[in-house]
């Protein structure tokens, strides 16, 4: 990157990983970072545009004049939101892509970093998933819209590369939570909708705590704000069109039972975790290998899960009333 006067947009800026990255940047701020000083930052939400639609997208980019896009906007949910809602997550985000990536030729924007996500890798595939795997077979049934439309961002990155030259990539990003997270109870990730839902049961003082389907299935979780550190870092440098994956290391994969006893622990609850079987368990594991982000970042600490979902729980409990439930 440039170390001119630069104007950075964060579509999605509102949400979970945009709001990661404004604290970070914030950070930066406040120490006066080499980069921080030539950068303008501006974060997005839907109330800034409506990024379905080409003529707000369109606005957006008049009005910023953006010299970096960090494209994060799109509509995000859990598995059972996905489900439910395949359609719409392809069509919502199918638009939202071409709009962004189109508007940003248009203005001619340096560099957009865009996320794509490990659920939407083939569901039938070897392990470890690595980047080249994206497009070797049909993802997982439960979320197929979203998949699918996460995968033309790849598509378009390599179209746009080819026939103008543009310097798109995009980032693969593990299960993410923290701070200012979804905690929508329809909507909501694993994380964020057992943080939420423990919170009721200890109000209610509730003997039992019920954590959907049979807690087996297996997740790497990256935290959002480590995710920040690296996208940044992406944004900064990394300059290949070839998609990279952001997670933490094979070994750190659990399972959505330890899930459940590590906010149980942030909570100090003490009641029964119990599993209803009768809900879906969805894709059983999507084990991500991070090894092309390790030879490229090599000194990179990720923070240690109990740590960051003890950071998250204590976040919720102060934030709730102005949080997303
Ligand atoms: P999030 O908390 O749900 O935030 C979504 C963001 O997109 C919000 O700022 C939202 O704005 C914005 N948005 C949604 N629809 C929009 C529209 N039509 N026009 C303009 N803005 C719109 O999502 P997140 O978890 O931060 O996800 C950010 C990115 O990371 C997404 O691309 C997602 O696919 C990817 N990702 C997330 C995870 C995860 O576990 N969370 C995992 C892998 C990849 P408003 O809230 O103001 O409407
Ligand atoms: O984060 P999550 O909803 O989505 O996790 P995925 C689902 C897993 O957590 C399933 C279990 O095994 C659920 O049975 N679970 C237990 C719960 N209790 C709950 C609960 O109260 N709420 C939820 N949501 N799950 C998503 C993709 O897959 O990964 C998205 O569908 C997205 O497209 C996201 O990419 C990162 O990890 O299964």
């Amino acid at each position: 990157m440039s170390v001119d006067k630069s104007v950075i947009l964060v579509t999605g800026g509102s949400g979970l990983v945009g709001q990661a990255i404004k604290t970070l940047v914030e950070k930066e701020l406040q120490e006066g970072t080499k980069f921080s000083r030539n950068e303008t930052w501006v974060f997005c939400g839907s109330k800034d545009g409506d990024l379905r639609e080409k003529a707000q997208t369109e606005a957006l980019f008049e009005k910023y004049q953006p010299t970096y896009v960090i494209h994060l906007a799109a509509m995000v949910g859990g598995l059972f939101h996905n489900m439910a809602n395949n359609l719409s997550f392809f069509r919502e985000n199918m638009a939202i892509n071409e709009n962004v990536l189109y508007a940003s030729h248009k203005h001619g924007v340096k560099k957009v970093v865009s996320c794509l996500s490990t659920c939407i890798f083939p569901d039938k595939t070897t392990y470890p998933i690595n980047e080249t795997m994206v497009h070797n077979g049909p993802p997982h049934p439960s979320n197929y819209g979203y998949s699918y439309a996460k995968r033309m961002i790849d598509i378009l990155n390599r179209g746009y590369h080819e026939q103008h030259g543009c310097r798109w990539t995009s980032v693969i990003p593990c299960n993410v939570f923290g701070p200012h997270d979804n905690f929508r109870p329809q909507a909501s990730h694993v994380v964020p909708a057992l943080v939420r839902r423990m919170a009721d049961a200890i109000d209610n003082g509730d003997a039992t705590f019920t954590v959907f389907g049979s807690g087996k299935p297996l997740r790497q979780f990256i935290y959002s704000l480590d995710l920040a550190k690296l996208i940044v870092w992406v944004l900064r440098s990394y300059d290949s069109v070839e998609p990279i994956i952001l997670s933490t290391d094979e070994e750190d994969e659990v399972t959505i039972s330890a899930v459940a006893e590590t906010i149980k622990k942030a909570y100090g609850y003490t009641g029964e975790i119990v599993y209803d079987t009768s809900k879906a368990d969805g894709q059983y594991k999507k084990t991500a290998s991070n090894k092309k982000l390790r030879s490229l970042y090599k000194d990179f600490q990720f923070t240690p899960f109990e740590t960051a979902i003890q950071e998250s729980v204590d976040w919720f409990k102060k934030n709730r009333e102005q949080a997303r439930i």
